[in-house]
């Protein structure tokens, strides 16, 4: 017996829109949900995996690959839309001073100002937890919860199959104990990727019917 298909599960997805540093966004249509974090964290990789696709993200192994914000569309089987940000990546040392001036107004655009951010994914390296840059992120979202909706926020361990089985618990744990609520995900073997959609779902008031 084939298990039913989960009326979450995204099945259909593609490319919606991108903005560089100084380009126009597309006008705010359906909810967003933003994916950050430090630069080679594993943001597309995750998305790859919640729209169910290999390759419709671009990933890298050389950190500092994504410098614009991309927007995909993804469609549930309950047919709910959504769109899913991929944002650049920071922290990474090796850029010009050129380009990491230009892309801070960019992140800050979009994550200060956009009318349609339902949803911040802050990703952490499951093995590195939170730290200073993270922390300055949730604060700044926070900060801009007079001028809009609430913006949810959520925090995503990445790369947990990196950490040894018998660690996973206390790590996650560890993070958790500062205060936001956390996942773990692999997006390797593809464990907690259901969950972290339907928490998703739910934080933006799409979840399943109780
Ligand atoms: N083992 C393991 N590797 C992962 C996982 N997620 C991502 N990676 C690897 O980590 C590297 C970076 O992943 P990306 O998804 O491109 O990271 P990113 O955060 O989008 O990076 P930027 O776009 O540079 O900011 C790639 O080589 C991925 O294959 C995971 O869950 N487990
Ligand atoms: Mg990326």
């Amino acid at each position: 017996m084939s298990t039913p298909l989960s009326p979450l599960r995204v099945v259909d997805a593609d490319f919606f829109a991108a903005a560089g540093p100084g380009g126009e966004l597309p006008a705010p249509t359906l909810p967003e949900i933003a994916f950050a974090g430090r630069s080679n964290v594993g943001k597309s990789s995750l998305m790859n995996a919640l729209m169910g696709r290999r390759n419709l993200v671009r990933t890298s192994g050389t950190p500092g690959c994504t410098r614009a914000v991309n927007l995909f569309r993804a469609r549930c089987a309950d047919d709910v839309e959504l769109l899913l940000a991929d944002l650049p990546g920071y922290g990474y040392a090796k850029r010009s001073k050129d380009e990491r001036t230009s892309w801070g107004p960019l992140l800050e655009r979009y994550l200060g100002r956009r009318p349609s951010l339902a949803a911040l994914v802050v990703l952490v390296d499951a093995r590195r937890g939170i730290e200073d840059e993270e922390r300055q992120l949730l604060e700044f979202v926070a900060s801009t919860k007079a001028q809009r909706a609430p913006v949810a926020t959520l925090i995503v361990a990445t790369k947990l199959d990196k950490v040894p089985a018998s660690r996973r618990k206390v790590e996650l744990q560890r993070i958790r104990a500062e205060g936001a609520p956390v996942l773990g995900v692999s997006a390797e073997s593809g464990d907690g990727v259901a969950a972290v959609w339907s928490r998703v779902r739910a934080v933006v008031g799409v979840g399943l019917p109780q």
